[in-house]
């Protein structure tokens, strides 16, 4: 429980005898110190049978998570379980007398700490914070910690299922505070203890506010608290101050500070106050304690119809919401990073930063702070909840500490609970039980709202729905938050693009008078696949392109939309979906190490205020086809470009929608691109270098390779930076396929490109994922020679891997019904009988990258022919390279 709250003293007539001159500006009080602790740690895995002393440790760093590696690897699944941290405290004499708290940022998901052998704290859930106080150390130098932490599933902690991977570890700083024994603090809530806000705030006045929790463990009999207002140039622009009556663990309240003609904080000019809170011994004089919190002063509101205001004026929220994890690190990322990625955003254009699913490192919101970036921060209650006290109280516990240690920040604008929370709906089948399950979550989600609104009424307050307007309205989470969050997907994962913007009518006029925000919308792009004719779930760089041109201009035309975070920011990790990359969402504008994809372009052209071109497809600097005539695209926000390739002057055009195309002549080998602009008398350029690969109608002598991708219109750069081109049917004196059809999943309207199973045994999926099913033969046309000759399989039918969540496509047609087909043939080349009776799924598994190699000489000049032929079911074929040797 909360220590009770004293009764405040009214202090605004209290005349001070003793006047604490608050003298040079800068920091005096040298009594709080924060010393990080992340260097070796002895870290072990927990095994069974064994006590943690048996246990072999190695020597780790935080942040750390014991997944980084694990989920990398093409098995499912990640360890989730116990792991031990353990420590020797450096301690310095002249710590003795002080009171010593042990902050960890986050660990997930369920923490114990114990203190020399004897358990001193606890704590739940994994991406807020929380401070132990270490009472009993005995500055011999053998005191020692020990930290178990717990990342299994547990029915009474969100999330219980997500789209992200559940990381365990110590993945966020740890530290010491060491600080007087009479100090600020609310450790219930891991934070300092000072809460600052500001109301009434307009271009002319502001009333700064601040709350605090102060401990006092000495004899001291009062206790002055002062809070100093200082500007960005060091200057005083207020004060307050307040005596406590008694020596207990007190809340308290300063007095008004009023700011006249303040400088507010916007993304264009995010300008922080700072406020020095110190915590003097009334007596003596002596500075006890001092803490440092940036003031950011801004008024906002939400209308339903008109949008979001800020400082007064119309504000559309553009940006993103963003995952925590990086590649090869898992969450366990140093904070520089995290902070770069706020850096990316704001780059891009982007005000508004959906920190999702869960709250994150602190670093990200000061980023935000500085950098002008609006957030609204979650709890992650994801997909369903369990009806269990436990489960409420720990939600309930993770909003409180969310709010508390978030408090500070001005760019926090929004506090939200729950995303998709009808997605696992359970009881389908038991419609009394249904609706019991219904009403717990709507009970939920009324007793996080209150909570909400009673602890920070100066913030708007936010869930995240999915699908369509009914089942959110019908289940009573409508009406609840101050704002409802879409995520929406049409043209991903139904429908059409273009449905996109009447959807968005159609919810505005359901709800006319909620505030609406799209909190996602996003499509799969994997960097390595590019289409000339993009298509739904081709995952290709094109689509991704097509998609989000349609939202944006949606989003822009409709001013009743407060604000879109497209999702994600980066591609992240989610172990339960197995596509294109096994274990990754390909959502982001970034990859999953932070490199931008044409998207990311397409936004900054769109969204940054600087002048800005970019040859679209340069990060696509290998390419190829059977003709070298091919699009290339500009990304600007400049109004007309020239586009210049291997000394050519192209047509200038103009930049609609931040997007300009030519269809150019790439020569084969290496192609040299310039895109030029000029505005106001200066010249803004782009350049990129592209190798062209061609891929002629018939294999010719300076031909050295064909790498062939069938059933698929996709172009795909594999890990070997070797490019895979779609096939094609047969034609006279050329090459291709003779007979077959691309592989679909049947009665699906939601699978319409290939398979997403995660293909076993390569990294290189995208060559195993589309297949040409009943082929009769391969030809191709090739000029005597040596060659070598690879054929490619994986059987697609059949149950794969299943996830927990309807996000893999597959294993939703999957889910105990798919049964792997009859299916074993011969292979022939050029008559000659190379593969018998292949039965791949018998032999290999289903969804098993499977590769037969043969050299052929040919003599003649019929070429290269594979036949393949039936003995039960129909022969399939995924890939085709076919290598000059000689
Ligand atoms: C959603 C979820 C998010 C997923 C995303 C997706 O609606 O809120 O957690 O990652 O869709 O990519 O499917």
């Amino acid at each position: 429980m909360p220590p009770i709250i004293k009764k405040l003293i009214s202090y605004s007539t209290f005349i001070l005898c003793f006047t604490f001159a608050f003298a040079p500006i800068k920091s005096i009080a040298q009594s709080r110190k924060t010393i990080a602790i992340n260097q070796n740690w002895h870290f072990a895995k927990h095994q069974k049978a064994k006590s943690y002393t048996q246990l072999k440790y190695t020597l780790v760093n935080i942040p750390h998570t014991w997944n980084a590696f694990d989920v990398l690897d093409d098995e499912p699944g990640y360890y989730r379980g116990v792991g031990y941290y353990k420590k020797k405290l450096n301690l310095q004499p002249a710590w003795k007398d002080k009171k010593i708290y042990l902050d960890f940022g986050a660990a997930n998901q369920e923490t114990e700490v114990f203190l020399n052998g004897k358990k001193v704290g606890h704590h739940i859930g994994g991406y807020t914070g929380f401070t132990i106080a270490l009472d009993h150390l005995k500055f011999d130098g053998k005191d020692e910690l020990l930290v178990k932490v717990d990342n299994s599933h547990n029915d009474n902690i969100p999330p219980l299922t997500a789209d992200f991977t559940f990381f365990g570890g110590l993945y966020r700083n740890v530290s010491l505070t060491i600080v007087d024994q009479a100090h600020f603090a609310d450790q219930l809530y891991g934070t300092n203890g000072i809460y600052v806000h500001a109301e009434n705030v307009s271009e002319n006045n502001a009333i700064i506010k601040v709350d605090g929790k102060l401990l006092n463990e000495t004899n001291i009999k009062q206790l002055l608290v002062n809070a100093l207002l200082i500007d960005a140039k060091g200057n005083k622009v207020g004060e307050a101050k307040w005596l406590s009556a008694s020596n207990e663990d007190i809340s308290f309240q300063l007095p008004n500070i009023m700011v006249k003609n303040p400088v507010l904080w916007s993304p264009e000019n995010p300008y922080r106050y700072q406020m020095i809170t110190r915590l003097t011994d009334y007596k003596t004089g002596k500075v006890l304690d001092e803490v440092k919190t940036s003031v950011g002063l801004r008024y906002f509101s939400f209308d339903a119809n008109k949008g979001f205001f800020l400082n007064g004026k119309s504000v559309k929220l553009i940006g993103a919401s963003r995952h925590q994890d990086f590649a090869k690190m898992g969450n366990a990322a140093p904070s520089a990073l995290q902070v770069r990625d706020v850096t990316l955003l704001k780059e891009m254009g982007g005000n508004f930063l959906r920190v999702a699913h869960y709250p994150q490192d602190q670093a990200v919101l000061d980023a935000c702070d500085s950098l002008g970036i609006l957030t609204s921060v979650e709890i992650p209650i994801v997909n369903e909840i369990t009806e269990s006290e436990a489960f409420y109280n720990n939600s309930k516990a993770m909003q409180l500490e969310m709010i508390k240690q978030n408090y500070n920040h001005a760019s926090v604008i929004i506090w939200a609970y729950m995303n998709e929370v009808l997605l696992k709906m359970r009881y389908n089948k038991e419609p009394e039980r249904k609706k019991t399950y219904l009403k717990s979550i709507e009970n939920l989600a009324q007793q996080l709202e209150d909570l909400t609104r009673k602890t920070d009424p100066t913030r708007y307050t936010m869930m995240s729905n999915h699908g369509d307007v009914n089942g959110y309205t019908n289940a009573g989470l409508v009406k609840i938050p101050m704002i409802v969050g879409w995520n929406l997907y049409q043209g991903w994962y139904g429908g059409k693009s273009e449905d996109f913007g009447p959807n968005l009518d159609r919810i505005h006029a359901a709800m006319p008078d909620k505030p609406l925000i799209i909190t996602e919308y996003g499509a799969d792009v994997d960097p390595r696949i590019h289409s000339d004719e993009p298509i739904r779930f081709d995952k290709s760089l094109a689509y991704g392109m097509e998609y989000h041109q349609i939202y944006i201009k949606d989003i822009l035309k409709r001013p009743f939309i407060a604000g879109a975070a497209a999702w994600n920011l980066s591609d992240f990790s989610s172990e339960t979906r197995s596509e294109t990359m096994p274990s990754v969402n390909n959502k982001g504008l970034l990859t999953l190490d932070r490199q931008p994809k044409n998207t990311y372009f397409l936004y900054k052209a769109h969204f940054s205020k600087q002048p800005y071109i970019k040859i679209g497809d340069g990060s696509w600097k290998l390419r190829g086809g059977t003709t070298t005539a091919q699009q290339v695209s500009v990304i600007s926000n400049l109004d007309s470009i020239v586009l210049v390739v291997n000394g050519k002057k192209q047509v200038k055009k103009a930049v609609i929608d931040g997007v300009v195309g030519w269809k150019i002549d790439f020569k084969a080998g290496k192609n040299e691109l310039e895109a030029l602009a000029y505005k106001n008398g200066k010249v803004y350029k782009d350049n990129s270098t592209i190798e062209f690969i061609l891929q002629p109608q018939a294999f010719l002598n300076a031909t050295k390779s064909f790498n062939l991708l069938l059933g698929s219109q996709r172009q795909f750069i594999d890990d070997k930076n070797q490019i895979w081109l779609p096939s094609k049917a047969f034609e006279k004196n050329s090459w291709g396929a003779i007979g077959g059809e691309p592989f679909k999943i049947k009665n699906s309207s939601r699978q319409q490109y290939g398979s997403d199973k995660d293909i076993k045994g390569t990294l290189n999926d995208p060559i195993y994922q589309t297949q040409l099913v009943g082929l009769d033969a391969y030809e191709l046309k090739v000029p005597k020679g040596k060659y070598q000759v690879t054929l490619h399989f994986a059987e697609l039918m059949g149950n794969g891997i299943q996830s927990v969540l309807p996000y893999n496509l597959d294993s939703l047609i999957a889910e105990g019904k798919e049964v792997p087909p009859q299916r074993i043939f011969d292979v022939y080349l050029n008559g000659k009988l190379v593969i018998k009776a292949l039965n791949i799924a018998a032999k290999y598994g289903v969804a098993h990258k499977v590769e037969q190699q043969f050299d052929c000489v040919i003599t003649d000049d019929k070429g290269i022919r594979l036949d393949f032929k039936g003995i039960a079911g129909k022969p399939v074929l995924n890939a085709l390279q076919v290598r000059r040797i000689k």
